[in-house]
């Protein structure tokens, strides 16, 4: 059932269904149309008007909120990864896990909008003990913009990593040719964390897990008959993974034949570049998602 308090939010181009467990919120207008589920604010579906769909989500995916959306734009926070020091912790923080509160919509003919918060409860406290208020915006024009603002209300400095794990769907990761990157310094997860500089032009062969660090320029995934174009603020780092054929065999909530099909290109502040946040301010880390002819 939907809550009778998000029933305020529906109008033209503003839908609530329910899909499983999960409510899902879709936003239309004349450029296209998104769909984001409370849980984790993950983006679930990007359509741009007369063009395919952008997102990738496993067939799969669990949507019961005993486990993360495995596609789509989690929301990794505040750890990226395995938690620094407690390894009992869940990969990629508490965020993605969470069920966020839908705060504001806005519908319109060329520019709709939504919010999502989620606030320190005794829950998050016991993971991370310092409260915080995070939200994401999603704007949805000719673009898809992702704003995910954090705010300190502790009264300590804390740091955290971060990331906007973001799932494209692509007709083949195998060979794909990945702009943008070259140059970068990376750290490498699949080759047990050796760092290198990206010295040629990246094409993703699969599997392949890298960390690039001073990265603020976008990504481009070359994709067959379209580019799909990930720009960034907030952002010093830029992650790329394909599980390859072991890695997508070893998860449960995704079909083994599916990783051709995906790859992520996440907008992240990462490993080295894990930031400190004072107590009063606020971090933006925004992805923007682009669809054009090659
Ligand atoms: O962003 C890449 C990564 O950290 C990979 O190392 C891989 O494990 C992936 O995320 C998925 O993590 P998950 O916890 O969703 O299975």
């Amino acid at each position: 059932m939907i809550d009778d308090r998000l029933k305020r939010f529906e109008q033209p181009g503003i839908r609530l269904f329910e899909r499983e467990n999960l409510t899902m919120l879709e936003l239309s207008n004349a450029h296209g149309k998104t769909v984001i589920s409370t849980l984790g604010a993950t983006v679930v579906s990007y359509v741009p008007n007369g063009g395919d769909e952008v997102i990738w989500v496993s067939d799969t995916a669990h949507y019961d909120g005993s486990k993360p959306i495995r596609g789509g734009v989690p929301v990794c926070w505040p750890w990226f990864g395995p938690h620094p020091s407690d390894t009992s912790l869940p990969d990629h923080g508490f965020a993605r896990r969470s069920i966020w509160e839908l705060v504001d919509v806005e519908g319109g003919e060329h520019l709709s909008r939504a919010v999502f918060r989620l606030e320190s409860c005794s829950t998050t406290l016991t993971q991370w003990p310092w409260p915080f208020r995070l939200e994401l915006e999603i704007t949805l024009g000719q673009t898809l913009a992702i704003d995910l603002r954090a705010t300190n209300l502790s009264d300590d400095t804390w740091t955290v990593s971060e990331a906007l794990h973001s799932y494209f769907r692509v007709t083949d990761a195998r060979g794909l040719p990945v702009d943008g990157l070259e140059g970068r310094r990376y750290w490498d997860k699949q080759q047990g964390g050796v760092r290198g500089i990206q010295d040629a032009p990246l094409e993703i062969e699969p599997p392949f897990d890298r960390v690039y660090f001073a990265h603020e320029a976008p990504a481009v995934i070359r994709d067959r008959g379209r580019d799909i174009r990930i720009g960034k603020s907030g952002s010093r780092s830029t992650v790329v993974w394909n599980p390859g054929p072991e890695g997508a065999a070893a998860l449960n909530d995704m079909p083994d034949d599916a990783w051709p099909r995906m790859l992520c290109v996440e907008t992240a502040n990462a490993r080295d570049e894990a930031y400190s946040l004072a107590p009063g301010q606020s971090h933006t880390l925004s992805a923007n998602i682009a669809v054009s002819a090659p």
